[in-house]
C-alpha cells in the first residue's frame, strides 16, 4: 500500500486527536505533580519548603510565560494556568496541550530542583470571568485548609505520634480546633509565611512579570484575578 495512504488511515485511528477546547471558553490547564508526597519527603522539609516552593514557582513562570498565560497559580506541588479565551495554542487541541503542559512542569522542575519529578495535567473550562475568579477562589481556599492540615500533622509527627495517629487525631476537626492545637504547640497559623496559606500568583504587569508571594484573600484576591485576566467587561461577581 502506498505510504501516504496507509498514514491517512493510520492517522484517523488517533481518534482523540480531534478533541479541542471549544471556541470562547476561558481554559485553565492544572498541572500536579505525581506522587509527591514521597518525593518530598524524602528531600524537602516538612510541611513546607522554600527551595521546594521556588522551584514550583521558576517552574509556573517558564509554563506562564511558553503558553502565553495570563495567570499563573502555583501552591504545594500543583500550577495552575489561565488561557484567555481566543488562545490558538496547538489549535487548542487538548492532547498538546495536556502532554506539553505536563512534559515542561517535568523537565522544569527535574532541572531546577535536580530532583526527577513529573506531573499531570488536565484542563477546566469557564464561561465567564465569573467562573474564572470561582476557581482560583476555590483552588486559594483549598490551599489554606491543606496547609492547616499539613502543618497540624508535622506538628503531632515530631511530637512522636505515627502517621495513622496523627492522621486520626486530626479527623473531623474543625479549623479552629486545628488553629488552635497549633496554638498550643507554639505555632500562630496566621503568622506562618503568606505563600504557605496563599500560594504565589503570577502574571503580567507595567511590562514585566510579576512573581507575588504575598497574595491578598477573598474580595481583593478575587479583584486580582479579574486584572490580570485582562478582562475588560461587566463583571457580577459573587462576593
Ligand atoms: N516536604 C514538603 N512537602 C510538600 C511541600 N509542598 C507540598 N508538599 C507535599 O506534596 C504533596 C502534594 O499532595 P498530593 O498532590 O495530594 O499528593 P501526591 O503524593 O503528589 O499524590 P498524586 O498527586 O495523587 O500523585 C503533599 O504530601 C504535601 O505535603 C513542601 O514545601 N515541603
Ligand atoms: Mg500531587
Amino acid at each position: 500500500m502506498d505510504v501516504d495512504v496507509l498514514g491517512n488511515a493510520q492517522r484517523e485511528r488517533e481518534w482523540f486527536h480531534s478533541l479541542t477546547v471549544p471556541p470562547g471558553l476561558w481554559t485553565v490547564l492544572r498541572l500536579d505533580g505525581r506522587g509527591f508526597s514521597r518525593l518530598t519527603a524524602s528531600h524537602y522539609e516538612k510541611p513546607f519548603d522554600r527551595r521546594f516552593a521556588d522551584v514550583m514557582a521558576d517552574t509556573s513562570r517558564l509554563l506562564f510565560e511558553e503558553f502565553g498565560a495570563r495567570y499563573a497559580y502555583t501552591v504545594s506541588d500543583e500550577i495552575s494556568l489561565l488561557l484567555e479565551p481566543g488562545f490558538r495554542l496547538f489549535g487548542r487541541v487538548v492532547e498538546k496541550l495536556v502532554s506539553v503542559s505536563a512534559g515542561m512542569a517535568s523537565a522544569g522542575f527535574t532541572g531546577g530542583s535536580g530532583v526527577m519529578g513529573h506531573f499531570d495535567s488536565r484542563v477546566w473550562t469557564g464561561g465567564s470571568i465569573a467562573e474564572v475568579v470561582e476557581y482560583f477562589s476555590w483552588r486559594q481556599a483549598d490551599a489554606a485548609r491543606s496547609a492547616l492540615h499539613g502543618w497540624c500533622y508535622w506538628t503531632l509527627r515530631q511530637e512522636g505520634l505515627s502517621g495513622k495517629q496523627a492522621t486520626g487525631a486530626l479527623a473531623g476537626r474543625s479549623t479552629a480546633d486545628k488553629n488552635e492545637l497549633l496554638f498550643q504547640h507554639g505555632v500562630n497559623f496566621n503568622e506562618v509565611p503568606d505563600w504557605q496559606r496563599r500560594g504565589v500568583g503570577i502574571w503580567r504587569e507595567d511590562g514585566g512579570v510579576r512573581v507575588e508571594w504575598e497574595l491578598p484573600m477573598r474580595a481583593e484576591y478575587r479583584d486580582l484575578v479579574v486584572r490580570a485576566s485582562g478582562w475588560q467587561g461587566e463583571t457580577t461577581i459573587n462576593r
